[in-house]
């Protein structure tokens, strides 16, 4: 349907500028997921870098695997995307040297740890290593613009890529400030310039993820509260977002009143 966002005409209706792709560390053709739910891998605890642990594909969206750690709970699922240099095939980490840790929060007794290893890989399917892809070289340095948009990864939403806009670049610092675009602040954040997690332009059609439109706010009629937590279905249903009109860029902020409360829904 033609409520359907394209980023065509987002640019010229909001009269900026896509970031190049040579601004980002990812490669040109997102990789082909050749991953299936259920298959084992090794990737580094998220929430504790040092150490290299047994991983189970949950689910995928595009090239991005959901994860989690064998061991630990469900509450700390996370996202990698196929070509990750941070998830590789169940042995590398032995075959250098190292050792399989339980994750934080491992919910048995550590003393069990190896057992628990052994029972949890015997019959599990390992993903080969022909679905690991080769990660992309590093941009040379931050070539980001301020005004310039992209597709990020919502990071309270982890499931979520955004349309999206550098609100500020820190050349000396290697930092962009991420920002969503018709959202609040609450979820803009700063992130390194060859992080993982923002995309060029065009990515998500290109590699079968779904980009969440722009949100309401700055929408004409609705500068109020009711427009800063948008619902579930608008989140959910692109459909029914309006992605026409200028109000959605950035630069709407000034004509909006603040509320006096916002009330963000964790939903
Ligand atoms: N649970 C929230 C999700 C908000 C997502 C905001 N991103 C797109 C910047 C909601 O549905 O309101």
């Amino acid at each position: 349907p033609s409520t359907e966002f394209n980023w065509d005409d987002y640019l010229k209706e909001t009269n900026s500028q896509a970031a190049p792709p040579d601004c980002f560390k990812q490669h040109l053709t997102p990789p082909l997921n050749e991953f299936k739910p259920g298959m084992k891998l090794e990737a580094i605890d998220p929430r504790n870098e040092t150490s290299t642990c047994v991983a189970t594909v949950i689910g995928s969206i595009g090239p991005r695997l959901r994860l989690r750690l064998d061991g630990s709970d469900n509450s700390n699922d996370f996202w990698r995307l196929v070509d990750s240099s941070e998830i590789n095939p169940v042995g590398t980490c032995e075959k250098q040297g190292g050792m399989l840790q339980p994750p934080l929060g491992y919910r048995n007794n550590a003393s069990n740890w190896r057992n628990f290893l052994q029972r949890n890989l015997t019959g599990a399917e390992m993903a080969s290593p022909k679905c690991f892809k080769k990660e992309p070289k590093s941009p040379p340095s931050n070539l980001f613009e301020v005004g310039m948009k992209l597709e990020a990864v919502d990071k309270k939403n982890p499931h979520l890529i955004c349309v999206a806009t550098v609100g500020d670049v820190k050349q000396d610092d290697f930092r962009i400030h991420v920002q969503f675009d018709g959202w609040r602040g609450a979820f803009d954040y700063w992130t390194t310039y060859d992080s993982r997690e923002i995309f060029p332009v065009g990515w998500c059609r290109l590699s079968g993820h779904p980009l969440q439109p722009p949100g309401q706010k700055g929408k004409t009629g609705a500068g109020n509260v009711a427009t800063a937590p948008k619902s579930k279905s608008l989140t959910q249903n692109p459909g029914t977002v309006d992605t026409t009109g200028n109000n959605h860029s950035r630069g709407a902020k000034a004509e909006v009143p603040e509320p006096e409360t916002t009330l963000y829904i964790n939903s």
